[in-house]
């Protein structure tokens, strides 16, 4: 059974849950918050960060390497052809390095300051990084259900970093309209996006 070392509101936590969903395999998740899992997740990372996954021998501590190890075993997060390997990767690494950057201002500020002490700028800030950020999205995604063909490791990424949008109040703007139906597609199709879901993202789930 793969272990992983997680923490719920992560966004790379949250992209391999969606992916292990995906692929259908056995796992559990160890909140790191728990102080036994927190000193056993220690033991495993020079890097101190989660995810941490544990498979047998084989342990991992960056969540790109996790997705391309689920990959190997179950060849369901990357397309068959070429191009679209290289458009679902590409796309990972954008989520993972690009998209998180405004979100990021947005959700520390809110998550760690009370309302009446929120830096309005910096929300502001963080939510206009994200908008601009999104075009290059848009063009990815263009007319697809999914932004390689088939629901990819890109949608897992990306539904993690839209998913925690939504609950910290950035919404995808009207004129994206390919992108709004997309995360519809994730949030009501059969990809585990509830399930696996943090529970600040449950709770703006009731609300949509
Ligand atoms: N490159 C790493 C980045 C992971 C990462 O930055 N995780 C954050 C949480 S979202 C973290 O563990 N930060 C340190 C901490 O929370 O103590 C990966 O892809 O796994």
């Amino acid at each position: 059974m793969i272990k992983l070392y997680d923490k719920q509101e992560c966004p790379f936590c949250w992209k391999v849950r969606l992916a292990l969903h995906h692929c259908g395999l056995e796992y559990t998740t160890l909140d790191i918050s728990d102080p036994g899992n927190e000193a056993a997740w220690k033991t495993l990372t020079p890097f101190g960060t989660v995810p941490v996954m544990q498979a047998g021998d084989i342990v991992i501590d960056q969540s790109g390497i996790m997705l391309e190890f689920l990959e190997d075993r179950s060849h369901r997060l990357l397309p068959a052809d070429e191009a679209s390997r290289v458009k679902a990767r590409t796309l990972t690494y954008y989520s993972d390095n690009v998209i998180g950057r405004g979100l990021k201002e947005v959700v520390f500020e809110k998550r760690e300051n009370p309302e009446d002490e929120w830096d309005l700028e910096r929300i502001e800030g963080g939510r206009r990084q994200f908008e601009e950020d999104l075009p290059y999205l848009a063009d990815a995604l263009g007319d697809g259900p999914y932004f390689a063909g088939d629901y990819s490791m890109a949608d897992c990424a990306l539904a993690a970093r839209f998913g925690i949008a939504g609950a910290y109040g950035v919404a995808v703007p009207e004129r994206h309209a390919n992108l709004r139906a997309w995360l519809d597609r994730v949030i009501e199709g059969d990809h585990g996006f509830r399930e696996s879901a943090p529970p600040v993202v449950v709770e703006w789930l009731k609300s949509r």
